[in-house]
């Protein structure tokens, strides 16, 4: 496990991605501002699922440029990427067999986004990590779906319907939701897809899981066992808990205190403004000094920093992001 963890122990520091269709929304659904995570947009909207899928119609990142992407991480001094290869809204980044619920197949870009981004990757020299959504899933039957409450930060007129439906039916919204069980979708779609994503790309370096509601033990193990194609994979500790520990902890948006260390590995993942996925109105920017300020507390007490980025839905990063990772870039070099 030592010879696994060497590269990112010493890593210290790493580009998050969260990029899917919800870019398209940019956290603003019939009009409405909707609160929290511009991934999130489909549960909290509690968006039908035909209905949210017309999104991907429209979605056509033509300005993708991941060899400029990997650069900027490269001269930021960043040493992996981890890239939502599918968030909870369900909808693979990737060619997928298992799902036509995928970018090549149900939008006008029609490429797989993560190919070009592992060759860029290999490129530069930078190791690429998949974030893969295992257990929610909110658009391929069967998936699991946290949060009951519905339509917040929107006047949804039908919130009490909505709610009462979500109390009965564990989270979901809609019919076709629930579907096929969870054994199946787990067997059909998440087994299947985290496959494809540890065969077709090369090395992959990460495997970031997410969420685990509603797992079983016996559905990660299913899952555990596909990470024998990658043999010097590491994976993080949200796959299921307690009994699936991975092989670091994940403290999200927050920087442990000395006293809370205990030892094991750990990163912090965190967001440059208040929202991973892209929302055209969130302008809370941390300043570059907040950033570099960060990375040196979380590498003085020994961990990374997975710093997010959510490009927009033409491919590009907001301008805000691009200019903080220079200046920390820039840092970097006088230190
Ligand atoms: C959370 C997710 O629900 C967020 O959308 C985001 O991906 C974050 C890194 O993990 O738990």
């Amino acid at each position: 496990r030592d010879e696994r963890m060497k590269w990112w122990r010493e890593a210290r520091f790493g580009m998050f991605i969260h990029w899917g269709d919800y870019a398209e929304l940019a956290g603003v659904y019939k009009g409405h501002e909707v609160g929290r995570g511009g991934e999130w947009i489909m549960n909290r909207g509690k968006i039908p699922v035909a209905e949210y899928q017309q999104f991907a119609k429209k979605f056509n990142p033509v300005k993708y440029n991941p060899d400029a992407w990997v650069k900027l991480a490269k001269e930021a001094g960043m040493k992996y990427i981890v890239i939502t290869a599918k968030h909870h809204d369900g909808f693979a980044m990737f060619k997928s067999k298992a799902s036509k619920w995928n970018i090549v197949d149900a939008t006008p870009y029609g490429k797989d986004v993560l190919k070009p981004l592992a060759a860029a990757c290999k490129k530069y020299g930078i190791k690429l990590g998949f974030y893969y959504s295992q257990a929610q899933d909110w658009n391929n039957p069967g998936g699991a779906a946290a949060r009951k409450a519905s339509s917040e930060g929107w006047p949804n007129p039908d919130s009490a319907k909505i709610d009462a439906y979500t109390k009965e039916n564990s989270g979901h919204w809609d019919p076709m939701q629930t579907s096929a069980t969870m054994a199946d979708y787990i067997d059909r779609v998440a087994v299947p897809q985290v496959k494809e994503l540890l065969t077709n790309y090369g090395d992959v370096a990460v495997i970031w899981w997410d969420t685990p509601t509603a797992m079983t033990d016996e559905f990660a193990q299913k899952l555990h066992d596909v990470l024998t194609l990658q043999p010097n994979i590491i994976s993080n500790d949200r796959l299921k808990r307690p009994n699936f520990a991975g092989d670091y902890k994940t403290p999200e948006q927050k920087i442990p205190n000395l006293s809370e260390l205990d030892g094991k590995d750990w990163e912090t993942c965190m967001t440059m403004n208040g929202t991973w996925g892209y929302k055209s109105y969130d302008h809370k920017w941390k300043t570059p000094e907040t950033l570099i300020h960060n990375l040196i507390d979380i590498a003085s007490k020994g961990g990374n920093y997975l710093l997010n980025v959510g490009p927009d839905a033409e491919g590009e990063f907001p301008q805000e992001s691009i200019t903080s990772l220079k200046r920390m870039g820039e840092w970097m070099k006088v230190n």
